[in-house]
């Protein structure tokens, strides 16, 4: 036992009640699943990812509510500009997680997902101290049915004191195609973490096993949902995930044609934020559920996460931003202070800065929050279906990640921060974010 793996707050009594827990976790999910009932109906509703955290439930013991969810690791294709899915050049090949129903037998899961992969992978949004078992099921290749990859999910940057269910490959377990793995894990420490594929993991993170994961503190004494950290100045109104990337679409094209590549030729040609790059980044989540253009259609079932960010004039905004390219990345906030509380989920404290650029490295996360300014009708802006707004700028310093392969003009790494005008009566327009990355107006189901 590496000692310095345990946080200091947990005793060993702690460390070996958890590994029972979890052993008996195992057996317990294989059972229990088909008596559960799905507490994540997200296919059809419109949500790309996790319905919202219902925070901790008190149990007899004192512990947290239990939650089942369901991964599928597949295959499928990537809508950028100049790769259109439906274009002769067609998607972008990926490997990647869908959501589904923890009630679904394997081969249900399959035939609704199999090739079907969603880019990132689901937001994971979990609160301090719940149990939280998430079946991963290899759903395998439509492309590639020759191959035969396992999967995992590897809970990066977490102290975990179980390696069975850490998906690292060499030390645990790695899921077979067409067979399911009960991941057990309770979150202890909050902040913005990542987890991504760890089976022959140089290739499967490039081709999108990959998204961000974030543990909320336990709620109590003026903490709540709404704070980053168990702290009262990480406090906000609003959240953001954004996942950043970069895609060099040699080896996934290779991947498709039955061809190698040496990975120290990585060069990538996109950059992207959620999975999109500019100016996919500015579709809401009503242009997606409308499908108002081919693009849009194209996104909503194959990258549902936005990564456009609106706010109301004085709201607090969290952007909880990870990294999981291989480059580093230097993020610019336009015309707007942004103040970096969390660092690899943890909360910096008296160390907490304040800054226009954040620099980020691969496997990285960052949790920043800035207040949005006024509304202002002599500043830039535009009108969207949610009313008039101010536009600020938030983008990768390097010009060179603000393109899209050979495409002309503006793309990659680049968003918008839209700030709305408050409504005639001076209330705000946008109404309260129901889970993260949330856009308005929101789609009627
Ligand atoms: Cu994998």
């Amino acid at each position: 036992m590496n000692r310095k793996l345990i946080p200091r707050k947990y005793s060993r009594r702690d460390f070996l009640k958890w590994g029972v827990r979890g052993t008996l976790g195992i057996a317990l999910a294989g059972s229990a699943l088909s008596t559960l009932r799905p507490q994540q109906a997200v296919a059809g509703t419109g949500r790309p990812f996790l319905t919202p955290n219902p925070g901790p439930v008190a149990r007899p013991d004192g512990q947290t509510a239990v939650r089942h969810l369901r991964f599928g690791a597949t295959d499928g294709f990537l809508s950028l500009p100049g790769r259109r899915v439906n274009s002769p050049a067609g998607g972008v090949y990926m490997f990647g997680f869908v959501l589904g129903e923890v009630t679904d037998s394997i081969g249900d899961f399959i035939q609704k997902y199999k090739g079907r992969v969603r880019t990132p992978a689901p937001i994971v949004d979990v609160t301090e101290n719940q149990d939280v078992y998430i079946t991963l099921t290899n759903l395998g290749f439509e492309q590639r049915p020759d191959l035969d990859d396992s999967h995992t999910i590897h809970w990066h940057g977490f102290r975990n004191p179980n390696s069975v269910f850490d998906g690292v490959p060499e030390v645990s377990i790695s899921v077979p195609v067409a067979r399911d793995f009960p991941y057990f894990f309770r979150p202890r420490d909050e902040g913005t973490y990542m987890y991504h594929c760890h089976f022959e993991d140089t290739e499967h993170v490039q081709m999108g096993m990959d998204g961000i994961v974030f543990v909320r503190p336990q709620p109590g004494a003026g903490i709540t949902p709404y704070h980053a950290y168990a702290d009262f100045s990480t406090a906000f109104d609003r959240e953001y995930t954004l996942l950043l990337n970069e895609v060099d679409t040699i080896p996934h094209d290779n991947l498709l044609a039955v061809q190698g590549f040496v990975w120290s030729d990585y060069k990538p040609n996109y950059w992207v934020i959620n999975g999109r790059s500019y100016p996919d980044t500015l579709y809401t989540d009503l242009d997606l559920a409308n499908e108002v253009d081919a693009v849009a259609a194209e996104l909503k079932n194959r990258q549902p996460v936005s990564s456009l960010i609106q706010a109301n004039p004085g709201e607090k905004i969290l952007l909880r931003m990870a990294s999981l390219g291989y480059e580093q990345h230097a993020m610019q906030m336009m015309g707007i202070r942004m103040r970096v509380v969390g660092q690899d989920a943890t909360f910096l404290g008296p160390l907490a800065y304040d800054t226009h650029t954040i620099y980020i490295g691969p496997g990285e996360a960052r949790d920043a929050i800035f207040v949005a300014p006024p509304y202002n009708p002599n500043l830039p802006g535009g009108t969207d279906a949610a009313g008039d707004y101010n536009v600020y700028w938030f983008k990768n310093r390097n010009y060179q990640r603000l393109v899209n392969d050979r495409e002309p003009g503006l793309g990659g790494m680049i968003t918008q921060v839209r700030v709305y005008a408050p409504n005639p009566d001076n209330s705000p327009s946008l109404p309260t974010q129901e889970w993260p990355n949330q856009t308005f107006p929101r789609p009627t189901v």
